[in-house]
């Protein structure tokens, strides 16, 4: 249906422009349905499909169970999958630099204003053929939980779950890493194969690891970025108003990261109210912590390309 009335428009001379049909596009998530980051992706598709309509559609095909979290990057970037809800995080195969956004100090607003969304993209599109849609998960920082206590700063002799959000940091503090999918979780807490997992504020419940979870440490650090990207020749091939609709329903979730504190809270509560304890590191552990995090985070991406990290520190930490 695409091919052909692109087909007959080229033939007619004119462009898809407005005047489009309605295209679906394939969706894919690589949190699970029903779970906190999954949430946003869901108010945002139930959107795009109410507003729609006769001009874009997005139907889910899946969750994590259909396209691993680290390949997903891969999916979006070939077109096997159109658009993604992924952290990042997943897909530092294809863009290195994207580990960056976690260490946004300022909201995706702040960025559209201020320009760093276009640096944003532009490094999507080059390096991995996908258009950058916008963000979630602005407001919530990340935790260390664990199954045994600790007293400092310092993770050495424990065995931990990361991604590349936690590594550089986790490492520099004495941990032994182990990478992992969030759906892998929970069997290595049962195993006892990991003492503890890196995970942000929200969630823990959603997948029943309270179970085998008795601390978090505090404070918590870095800013969830959970993105939307979209295949670039996916994007390329939409009409104005296609593109708008993505674009208004994007920002309209992009509001909802408002809620985060809030959210946050509630999901300590919960925590507490599952037996799980808080270790609060203090003076100068907490420092330490903290300056782990920040300098190890940047390091990482300036290995990677010093000039990039230089721009994208000037945008997402003012
Ligand atoms: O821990 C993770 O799997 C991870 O990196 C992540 C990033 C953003 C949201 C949730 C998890």
């Amino acid at each position: 249906m695409k091919r052909t009335s692109l087909c007959l428009a080229l033939l007619l001379g004119t462009s898809l422009g407005a005047h489009a049909d309605e295209v679906t596009l394939r969706g894919a998530s690589s949190f699970a349905a029903d779970t906190a980051f999954d949430r946003p992706f869901k108010a945002f598709v139930d959107w795009i499909n109410e507003n729609g309509e006769g001009v874009l559609q997005i139907n889910v095909v899946g969750g994590p169970e259909a396209v691993p979290p680290f390949e997903i990057g891969n999916a979006v970037s070939s077109g096997v999958i159109d658009i993604a809800n992924v952290t990042a995080a997943f897909y530092t195969n294809l863009l290195p630099e994207g580990d960056a956004l976690k260490l946004a100090t300022n909201t995706i607003q702040d960025q559209r204003a201020n320009g760093c969304y276009e640096l944003v993209d532009q490094l999507h599109q080059e390096k991995m053929n996908v258009k950058y849609l916008g963000r979630t998960g602005d407001g919530i920082p990340f935790h260390l939980y664990l199954t045994k206590p600790i007293e400092s700063a310092d993770l050495s002799g424990l065995t931990i779950r990361t991604t590349p959000v936690y590594q550089a940091m986790f490492q520099s503090l004495g941990g032994n890493l182990v990478r992992t999918a969030p759906g892998d979780v929970y069997t290595a807490l049962e195993r006892g194969t990991i003492d503890g997992y890196g995970w942000p504020a929200q969630g823990v419940l959603d997948l029943g690891w309270d179970e085998q979870t008795k601390y978090r440490v505090d404070p918590g650090f870095y800013q969830v970025d959970v993105d939307l990207i979209v295949n670039l020749d996916t994007w390329n091939g939409l009409g104005d108003e296609q593109k708008a609709l993505l674009q208004r329903g994007v920002e309209w979730v992009e509001a909802k990261n408002a809620d985060n504190s809030k959210i946050n809270e509630d999901e300590f509560a919960k925590q507490a109210d599952a037996g799980i304890e808080t270790i609060t590191l203090e003076g100068a552990e907490r420092e330490k912590w903290l300056t782990a995090a920040q300098e190890e985070g940047w390091k990482a991406i300036a290995a990677v390309s010093a000039d990039n990290a230089e721009k994208l520190r000037a945008c997402l930490t003012n």
